[in-house]
């Protein structure tokens, strides 16, 4: 049997790994926001490209293997070449993941490893293009043979998602009990002992609750301001915190109810959105109505917060992924409309 007919054509394989990649850098960055399982599609779909993928770059590597030698490493072979590596890493890091791997890199591992590999591939692939493009035509992506091969390659990786998790639960992997996120359970009910985690480089000096307070600014008629004593563990709410570097913890929070302190300072009609500030300048805002419902923290399982974890005072925005959760919040500024710089603050603030 000519096993060439069960393949896509060459054309079709590349078109097949740039839409690939494409799906992978979407659904990849779109995980930072999958924090209710309504939006586990996006994981599912990141999980099939990356299988796609790993169905793909064999049958393109094959048919190119003859153009690298050592005699003729010009620069846009050399590039092909850690293009190559790197897809093939952040195919590798990522099924390793799935099958319970880590790796200590000091204050790194294995899944920012897979973060990092991955989100160097879209702009190594830009530059090999450059060299390589060529526009597509009916017969490139048409024809019987490919959309066959296609609907193969799409069944085996919808398939292999599918028997990932019975073989982990076989094999009783550390991936056995990942949450549809992809995060693995660390330190859950147990207080402090969780890991403490920045979005990039947040690390201040601990916060002395005599010169701290908490101020209630922005749309509200009465702002207001507290003092480290006046902010109590009145309310509690069981909740879960899942960052995207790859581990979530369920732990019992106490703190204020952020609709109190709304109420108190007399929100007005058109308040919409409220932003959690740091020390640091980290910021972060939720709609008023979720806003309402989420809790600042100050105790976690009958522990007083620990600085890493936010002393005084922490965000606990359940459904949220962690980096939504803001830590030593001093501010919450309540407004009409969302503050687009704060995009730019979660990735410069403490550097
Ligand atoms: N001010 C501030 N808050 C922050 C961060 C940060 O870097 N600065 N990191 C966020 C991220 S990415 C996560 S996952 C959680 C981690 O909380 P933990 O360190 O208590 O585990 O805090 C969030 N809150
Ligand atoms: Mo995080």
């Amino acid at each position: 049997m000519d096993y060439r007919r069960l393949t896509p054509s060459p054309r079709a394989v590349d078109w097949g790994l740039l839409v690939s990649v494409a799906t992978l850098l979407a659904t990849g960055v779109a995980t930072m926001f999958t924090g209710t399982p309504a939006t586990a599609w996006v994981v599912d779909l990141h999980a099939v490209a990356g299988v796609v993928l790993v169905v793909l770059l064999p049958m393109k590597l094959w048919r190119v293997r003859h153009r690298v030698t050592p005699d003729r490493l010009t620069a846009p072979r050399v590039l092909s070449v850690l293009l190559a590596v790197d897809a093939t890493a952040a195919l590798a890091t990522g099924a390793w993941w799935i099958f319970g791997g880590t790796l200590d890199l000091g204050p790194w591992g294995l899944f920012h490893l897979h973060v990092g590999l991955g989100l160097l591939v879209p702009p190594l692939l830009l530059w090999h293009l450059r060299y390589r493009f060529h526009t597509p035509t009916r017969r490139t992506v048409g024809g019987r043979r490919n959309v066959v091969a296609y609907a193969g390659v799409l069944t085996a990786g919808a398939l292999t998602w599918r028997v990932q998790q019975p073989i982990n639960d076989l094999l009783g992997t550390a991936g056995a009990d990942r949450r549809f996120t992809g995060s693995r359970e660390d330190g859950s009910g147990d207080g402090n002992q969780f890991p403490v985690t920045s979005w990039v480089a947040d690390d201040p000096d601990p916060v002395d609750p005599r010169e701290w307070s908490l101020a209630v600014t922005g749309r509200v008629r009465t702002p207001s301001e507290y003092a480290a004593d006046e902010v109590g563990p009145a309310a509690s709410e069981d909740a879960l915190l899942d960052c995207t570097s790859g581990w979530y913890s369920e732990h019992e929070w106490r703190g204020v109810r952020v609709g109190d302190l709304l109420d108190a300072a007399d929100a007005d009609e058109a308040a919409a959105w409220v932003q959690f500030r740091s020390v640091t300048g980290y910021r972060w805002s939720l709609p008023i109505e979720e806003a309402r419902e989420a809790l600042l923290a100050t105790h976690v399982d009958d522990e007083r917060l620990s600085h890493g974890h936010g002393f005084p005072l922490r965000l606990v925005a359940p459904d949220r992924r962690g980096f939504q959760w803001v830590k030593w919040v001093t501010e919450i500024r309540v407004s009409k409309r969302r503050e687009v710089g704060e995009w730019l603050a979660i990735f410069v603030s403490g550097l």
